[in-house]
Parts: C-alpha cells; sequence; structure tokens
C-alpha cells in the first residue's frame, strides 16, 4: 500500500529543476528535494477508542477513506433514532494525523443514503474546512487534500444545509493533529463526545422516533448523550481502566446546541488541554466544552471505583442521559480514599460549634 514517491513531490522536483535552469542560484544550491514523503493510510477507530499515538518524527501523506451512512440504531431503552454517521457511529471515526502531514481526504456516501453530506472539519484551513469540496451525492465519492497546518484537537461535522440538522442527527466527530513532538504517553486514551438530540416523541417514548426541528430550533433537547445513546458508556461498555493508569480523553461537543460542562466525579483533571489547544490549565474540575468544540483531559487514575462522566449541567445527565462510566479496579488506597469509616448514631444535644448555641 506505501507508495514512497507522491505525484507532489514530483511536482517539487520538476519545480525545483526549473528554478535551477533559471538561474535562480539560491534554488540551484539546495538539494533537489526534502526526502520522499510517505503515504500512509489513516487507521480510523469507532469510539470509545483513539487510533494508536503517532511515532513517525516526520510529515507523512496521509489518506483518509471515511464514509457516511445513514441508518437505525439504538438511542435508548426501546427507543431507536435515524442517524446520519461518519463511519456508521456517533461520534464519527476518530481521524489522527500529525501536524504537517498532508491529509487526502476521500469521502463516500453510502449508496443507502437519502441526502447529500459533506464535511467541514475544524482542522483544516479552507474555505468551509473542506465543506464544498466534499458536496457528496449518495453512491459517490469526492476527495480534496489540505495539509495540516495547527496541532490540537478539532471537531469535523456535516454542513450541509440545513446545518443543525444533520449535526443534531449525529453527524459530527473528532481529528487530532499531534504536534511535532507528540503527545505525552499515557496508559489509556479515550474517545467521547457529547450531543444534543430532539425527537418527536418524549423522553423515552419507544419506536424509532423521528427528528424534531421545532424542539432543536427552540434548543429543547429530548436526549443529551454521550457517543450517541442513552446507554454507550455503562455496563459492558463502561470504561476500563487500572488504578495507577494515567487516562487522556479525548472529549468533544458536537452540539447542536448546548455547551458541556465536563465532570468526571471522584477524579481532578490534572491537565486540560482547555478548548483542544496547545496549552493546558491544571487541576481542574469541571471543564467547558463549546458546541463545536474539543478538550483534552488527564488524569491519573489514584484509586479503584466507579468514575461518573457527566455534563454538570445536571438535569441532562440524570434525566437526559450525559452519564458515563469508568470503571477503575485495583488496590484500594485509604490514605487517598477511605471508604465510609462509620454510619453512628449520635447524641441529641447541641452541637459544637453550632449557631444555635
Ligand atoms: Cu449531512
Amino acid at each position: 500500500m506505501k507508495r514512497l514517491q507522491h505525484p507532489l513531490v514530483a511536482c517539487a522536483l520538476a519545480g525545483a529543476i526549473a528554478a535551477a535552469f533559471a538561474g535562480n542560484a539560491f534554488a540551484a544550491k539546495k538539494p533537489a528535494a526534502e526526502a520522499p514523503m510517505e503515504t500512509i493510510q489513516a487507521v480510523l477507530t469507532a469510539p470509545p477508542f483513539a487510533p494508536p499515538p503517532i511515532t513517525r518524527k516526520t510529515p507523512a501523506h496521509v489518506v483518509v477513506d471515511l464514509e457516511m451512512v445513514e441508518k437505525n440504531m439504538r438511542m435508548a431503552d426501546g427507543v431507536d433514532y435515524n442517524f446520519w454517521t461518519f463511519g456508521g457511529t456517533v461520534p464519527g471515526s476518530f481521524i489522527r494525523v500529525r501536524k504537517g502531514d498532508t491529509v487526502e481526504f476521500k469521502l463516500k456516501n453510502h449508496h443507502s443514503s437519502h441526502f447529500s453530506h459533506n464535511i467541514d472539519l475544524h482542522a483544516v484551513t479552507g474555505q468551509g474546512g473542506g465543506a464544498e469540496a466534499t458536496f457528496t451525492l449518495p453512491g459517490k465519492e469526492t476527495q480534496f487534500t489540505f495539509k495540516a497546518l495547527n496541532p490540537g484537537l478539532y471537531i469535523y461535522h456535516c454542513a450541509m444545509a440545513p446545518v443543525g440538522m444533520h449535526i443534531a442527527n449525529g453527524m459530527y466527530g473528532l481529528i487530532l493533529v499531534e504536534p511535532e513532538e507528540g503527545l505525552e504517553p499515557v496508559d489509556k486514551e479515550f474517545y467521547v463526545v457529547q450531543g444534543d438530540f430532539y425527537t418527536e416523541g418524549a423522553h423515552g417514548e419507544p419506536g424509532l422516533q423521528p427528528f424534531s426541528l421545532e424542539k432543536a430550533i427552540d434548543e429543547h433537547p429530548t436526549y443529551v448523550v454521550f457517543n450517541g445513546s442513552v446507554d454507550s458508556l455503562q455496563g459492558d461498555k463502561a470504561l476500563t481502566a487500572k488504578a495507577g493508569e494515567k487516562i487522556r480523553i479525548f472529549v468533544g461537543n458536537g452540539g447542536p446546541n448546548l455547551v458541556s460542562s465536563f465532570h468526571v466525579i471522584g477524579e481532578i483533571f490534572d491537565k486540560v488541554y482547555t478548548e483542544g489547544g496547545t496549552k493546558y490549565q491544571e487541576n481542574v474540575q469541571t471543564t467547558l466544552v463549546p458546541a463545536g468544540g474539543s478538550a483534552i483531559v488527564e488524569f491519573k487514575a489514584d484509586v479503584p471505583g466507579n468514575f461518573v462522566l457527566v455534563d454538570h449541567s445536571i438535569f441532562r445527565t440524570f434525566h437526559k442521559g450525559s452519564l458515563g462510566i469508568l470503571k477503575v479496579e485495583g488496590e484500594k488506597n485509604p490514605e487517598i480514599y477511605t471508604g465510609q469509616q462509620h454510619d453512628i448514631d449520635y447524641k441529641e444535644g447541641v452541637p459544637q460549634g453550632s449557631q444555635y448555641k
């Protein structure tokens, strides 16, 4: 699959030779061209997993093949929804590239689709983030190429009109542009994206639920979930880790409307790359993740337990679905956390220090 000589390189070579013949001394002194860029097929992953860290030290020509599929999937117990997806999942496939990479992006729209779709990647410098270049009818494939100029964690989404409806149906995901030096190694990486959903039926009303444009415009979501369904990160689908492991979560928010107050109950984020950028904040309890934005959160799972991922706009969590579990197993460490130490009767009377004295 590896093509060592890419047409772009050939162009650069031709340009350098032409410049030399034109008497451009500077160009003539330089080596004819940089080493040919390696061509790599991008590894894409479904949530809650991210592709492996990038270990190469030079930019590459990375080919991304992404297929858009409209399909019925579970929203909650007994509730289905016709999701529109990038790669068959909500959020869509995780894409991982490196700063300086040239990304050849091929976007396919499944033959069974009823709608045209496209993609706006927030990692792209160029008109529409690729949206106009990728207007893709059902059964078609489009392509454009971009250079990943800025490191960071970026949302991508469909930008076909009505844009809100395409996003509300699940058309978003994350693309990570690693800095040249890479990210600090951790033990576990996860991929979690919040989204708000608008159905004709009330929360929990069974059956295949149609999209409600009215509720979406009014910003009254029926469901607010992580990774496309109420229980996507619960039970045997909970995230798992061992005590002592360093965890990194690539957090995104597809919206289309709500801003997330992302929090993990019983943990403090050692580092948060706020808004998915390159600077980090330390010792953070709750981080804001804007609609169409992201954050990278990192923490050490010091003690065992069930740690609950929530949107701390808390009615959403306990009544609309934005609740996931990180199950950490391992040895208890009472120096850090004892658990309950007693549960006893106490004598009636005036409590010490009371304001009722
Ligand atoms: Cu779309």
